[in-house]
């Protein structure tokens, strides 16, 4: 059954350690390439178009920014990887707390890696997935921006993202956040989740 999202606000934001938040309820983060669309689909998933702010210009979500949804569990957008235009010490401090964020959390239930349909997977994304691997964190691959092929050219695109990660196409959920492909379909597997966690 499809989750129903009835509620959804913006609690708050951290720039280190010390305000990442683990209050024992279940948490869903989404970690890509800066521009990928994360906050695009944490708008989607909960239906408000300006709850997480997106942007065409890369790098827009700077820190953990936390979205309590149904009063239950937490959306969590982080903030894209392999964003050019800062200094060494910004990269340096983005990616550490991202790190921090998915080694400290005792409710993590499912990472979102978001890679684009259209495009090959970077090394950073690859650094990602081994990363979640080491640390045995559940995740789930989205393939995002469907809407930009052709229906019948999804499966194939999927395939060749799959090959180029090593790993089954089944495991690629394609989605677009801009047509509502596949949307429902991760609802479900978050609702799933929840219940089984239960
Ligand atoms: N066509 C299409 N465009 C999308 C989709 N999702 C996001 N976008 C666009 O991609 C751009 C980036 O989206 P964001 O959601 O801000 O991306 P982000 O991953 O949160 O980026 P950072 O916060 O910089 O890490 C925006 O211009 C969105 O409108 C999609 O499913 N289809
Ligand atoms: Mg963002």
């Amino acid at each position: 059954m499809v989750m129903k999202i009835s509620q959804a606000q913006y609690v708050t934001s951290a720039v280190d350690k010390s305000g990442l938040i683990d209050d024992g309820r279940a948490q869903f983060a989404f970690v890509g390439r800066s521009n990928v669309g994360k906050s695009s689909l944490i708008n989607r998933l909960v239906g408000q178009k300006r709850l997480a702010k997106t942007s065409s210009t890369p790098g827009l979500t700077k820190m953990v920014n936390y979205f309590l949804v149904n009063n239950q569990f937490y959306f969590v957008d982080l903030p894209g990887y392999g964003f050019a235009k800062t200094n060494h010490a910004n990269k340096k401090s983005w990616a550490s707390v991202i790190e921090q964020y998915l080694t400290f959390n005792q409710n993590l239930r499912v990472v979102f890696v978001l890679l684009d349909l259209r495009h090959s997977p970077t090394q950073l994304d690859k650094d990602m997935i081994e990363f979640l691997l080491f640390h045995a964190i559940p995740f789930k691959i989205i393939a995002t921006k469907a809407d930009k092929l052709a229906k019948s050219k999804i499966p194939q695109a999927c395939s060749a993202m799959a090959k180029q990660l090593g790993i089954r196409p089944q495991l690629i959920s394609p989605l677009s956040s801009e047509n509502g492909y596949g949307i429902d379909k991760l609802l479900e597997f978050i609702g799933g989740n929840l219940e089984a966690g239960l």
